[in-house]
């Protein structure tokens, strides 16, 4: 198995981003030896503290599949396209930062009604709209290749504002509470590149084998990671619904909310294959 998980409102609680309750889980994943891989919204600046407190080693995700980062020495190649950055090999899929700033900018013109990006925002208006505290909302503000962004008016509105971003090539989705424009990147083009370095790393250790894979999310941002995976699981959000948004074939729908769902669905799939 390979396991890739969102991070907001799957592993981590959608209020209190917590893992506490997928720790039964975690342990069994550990145990036997899954890489465990997350594939967030999340800033570099943000994943790096977490990944400490889970005691995490395997490559990460971050900005909605904008960049892969390789803990150096991961595998027993060489990455191809991956550049050295301090500990890691990167391999950037996203646009830069401020190319997207700048789009955002040419949007809000053309629909004559302010658009705010985490750009626009205040560390306090970030910590309101994420309930992030104030160190955390200061990492999130780091941003490289996402532009998170909040559409305050009728749904006309924000159907135009997707359009618009659909017109210049670029890409357009949904996390647990905003909206996010991005370059041409996702999260299962992300997974299914660093998927390739795993089933290589396989075959140069025992042969071919075929790898299993595992997919968690909550929201719209998840629904390419769930269609590239064997085990897709959708955990239910904060009201105990499920994303209407994401329907993806063969979805298992978690029993539990964020981690709790996670927890039961993790321990579940790794008992019908031991
Ligand atoms: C944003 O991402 C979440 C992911 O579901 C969202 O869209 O609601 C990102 O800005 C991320 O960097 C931040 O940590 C998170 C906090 O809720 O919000
Ligand atoms: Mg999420
Ligand atoms: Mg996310």
């Amino acid at each position: 198995f390979v396991l890739f998980t969102d991070l907001d409102g799957s592993l981590l609680d959608g209020m209190t981003y917590s893992f506490h309750a997928a720790i039964q889980a975690l342990r069994e994943v550990r145990a036997r030896g899954i890489p465990l891989v997350l594939v967030s919204s999340k800033t570099r600046a943000e994943m790096e503290p977490l990944r400490a407190r889970l005691d995490h080693r395997d490559p990460f995700i971050v900005e909605n599949g904008a960049a892969v980062f390789i803990p150096q020495g991961r595998f027993d190649f060489p990455i191809e396209r991956a550049r050295k950055r301090s500990a890691y090999d990167v391999i950037e899929l996203g646009l830069p930062y401020h190319m997207l700033r700048d789009v955002l900018k040419q949007i809000e013109e053309a629909v004559e009604t302010p658009l705010r990006g985490f750009g626009d925002l205040s560390v306090g208006e970030i910590m309101r709209v994420t309930g992030l505290s104030k160190t955390d909302a200061e990492l999130a503000k780091q941003r490289e290749y996402d532009e998170p962004y909040l559409v305050e008016g009728p749904p006309s509105l924000v159907a135009e504002v997707c359009r618009q971003i659909i017109m210049r090539g670029l890409h357009w989705t949904k996390g647990g509470r905003l909206f996010h424009l991005t370059g041409r990147n996702d999260k299962g083009q992300a997974a299914a590149l660093l998927l390739r370095c795993y089933q290589r790393q396989f075959r140069l250790q025992e042969g071919p084998i075929r790898i299993e894979t595992i997919g968690i999310g909550d929201s719209l941002n998840d629904a390419p990671l769930l269609t590239m995976v064997d085990h897709p699981v959708l955990v239910q959000r904060l009201d105990g619904t499920y994303d209407p948004d994401v329907r993806v074939p063969g979805m298992i729908r978690a029993d539990g909310i964020g981690p709790v769902g996670w927890n039961r669905a993790v321990l579940d799939i790794l008992d019908r294959h031991s």
